[in-house]
């Protein structure tokens, strides 16, 4: 029996996929199509795909031709599979050729012609309505979305507004967008608003940005008080619109993959979580500035608390905050949340340094995340028996916000007011967290 394999993302399957599953399946007698997970393309760039993993090996599953379906995920997998297989044929459409020579040590290559005239990203392109993004707030987050945004297909960055008339006029020329002397302006001429202005203006922002009909990606922390936030996400919803916590961490590729397999049970029961994270920072800058609700948990507590509410729920029993305080903000706190069976801890600095590094133990082994674990390309399985830890590797690209444009941008196109990445639920009570920290509740100062 000759058997043959092909891979693809077959994303909007179409006629040129169809063509080249029956040219591959006429070239023996057995088919495998090896379709890549989402999370593996991601790790290759392509960040547009619109059908989920499991709805493109539907599709390819209907055309007849596969006569097994199996999932791309890795770098290298190839060479795995056509051993595994015992593969006589590797066929794949010449927009490839030559980039498979290297299998032609374990099998015959055949590059299949193309199809002319038909792309998943025609397709994408024809169907993508543009959604038309404005900032508000032109500071420093502000500056690496509209690079960030370009690597997405389906936005584009075309206004800006900020209260101050110099800032505002600066990013416009910058970046080649158009500069709103008012909000509503602003709303004229956008579908969706990006929202970087300073913490305490998101709640305001947000909220004329839903009453406007704008769907809104809000920079984290979001609001810092639990009521709003849940009151932001029902107007959203009431308004039919958008609303979503731009919280980089959750949409890390790396981050997604640990936290499903750790669900999944590679290291048995969670028992403990520990996340650092620390920048030390101007003295002078707003991180310091208590009236700007500045201090190291709102400016980076919603990182931490992220893989503990993901992987523990948001059910702990105690929260108890320890911080050493300095001109009404906090310049380190320490956080020990208790849960029925297992104790999380995270510890955040903006006048303190500390190890930057997320530890998950479980009954059966522990994960290791160095840092900069909230932006991580890499991370580690480790058990007693060392032969069977594993090291895992990603790739993370530019400044990370393009992940979660892209999901933004799915929200939009899918109307899905949630996402799994970071549920509404874990953004309020995020914002909860923040709040009983402000409130001086189960706090000690150290
Ligand atoms: N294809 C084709 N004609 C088209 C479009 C695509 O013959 N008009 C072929 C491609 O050459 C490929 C297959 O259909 O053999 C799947 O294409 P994609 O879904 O674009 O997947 P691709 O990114 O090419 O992934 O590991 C994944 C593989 O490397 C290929």
């Amino acid at each position: 029996m000759k058997k043959v394999i092909t891979y693809g993302t077959y994303d909007l399957l179409h006629q040129g996929h169809i063509n080249l599953l029956r040219r591959a399946k006429e070239l023996g007698d057995y088919l495998i199509v090896g379709v890549t997970s989402d999370s593996f393309d991601r790790g290759r760039g392509k960040l547009n795909v619109r059908n989920n993993v499991l709805e493109r090996v539907e599709a390819v599953k209907a055309t007849g031709y596969a006569d097994e379906v199996i999932i791309e995920d890795y770098v290298g997998q190839k060479i795995d599979d056509v051993q595994k297989y015992g593969i006589d044929i590797f066929a794949i459409g010449s927009d490839w050729v030559g980039k498979f020579d290297y299998l032609n040590e374990f099998c015959q290559v055949i590059y299949l012609p193309r199809t002319e005239g038909i792309s998943s990203t025609m397709l994408r392109t024809k169907s993508t309505v543009n959604v038309r993004i404005g900032i508000i707030g032109c500071g420093r987050m502000a500056q690496r979305f509209p690079s960030e945004g370009k690597v997405v297909s389906g936005v584009s960055t075309s206004a800006c507004y900020d209260v101050d008339a110099e800032a505002l006029s600066i990013y416009a020329e910058a970046h080649g967008v158009k500069a709103c002397n008012t909000i509503d302006e602003l709303y004229n001429e956008v579908d969706a608003v990006y929202v970087a202005s300073p913490h305490l203006q998101h709640y305001d922002n947000i909220k004329s940005a839903l009453f406007a009909k704008k769907h809104v990606l809000c920079e984290t922390p979001m609001v810092l008080n639990g009521t709003q936030a849940n009151e932001l996400y029902h107007l959203a919803e009431e308004q039919g619109r958008i609303l979503m916590e731009a919280n980089k961490t959750a949409h890390c590729p790396a981050f997604n993959h640990l936290m499903v397999m750790i669900k999944s049970g590679v290291i048995g029961e969670v028992v403990d979580i520990e996340a650092s994270l620390s920048q030390l920072l101007d003295k002078n800058g707003r991180e310091f500035d208590a009236a700007q609700a500045g201090g190291a948990l709102n400016e980076q507590g919603s990182y931490p608390l992220l893989p503990i509410f993901k992987l523990m729920g948001l059910n702990y029993e105690n929260l108890s905050i320890y911080s050493r305080m300095k001109n009404g903000v906090d310049i380190y706190t320490k956080g020990v949340m208790r849960y029925p069976r297992a104790v999380c801890s995270f510890k955040v600095g903006l006048g303190v340094k500390t190890e930057g590094n997320l530890v998950i133990s479980g009954t059966k082994g522990y994960a290791y995340v160095p840092a900069p674990w909230w932006k991580t390309d890499y991370f580690e399985l480790r058990y007693e028996d060392q032969n069977r830890n594993q090291k895992f590797f990603y790739k993370w690209d530019g400044y990370g916000l393009r992940y979660e444009i892209q999901e933004f941008i799915s929200c939009i196109v899918n109307h899905r007011f949630s996402t799994a990445r970071l549920r509404r639920r874990e953004s309020i009570q995020m914002a909860a967290v923040m709040q009983q920290f402000a409130e001086r509740k189960n706090f000690i100062e150290i």
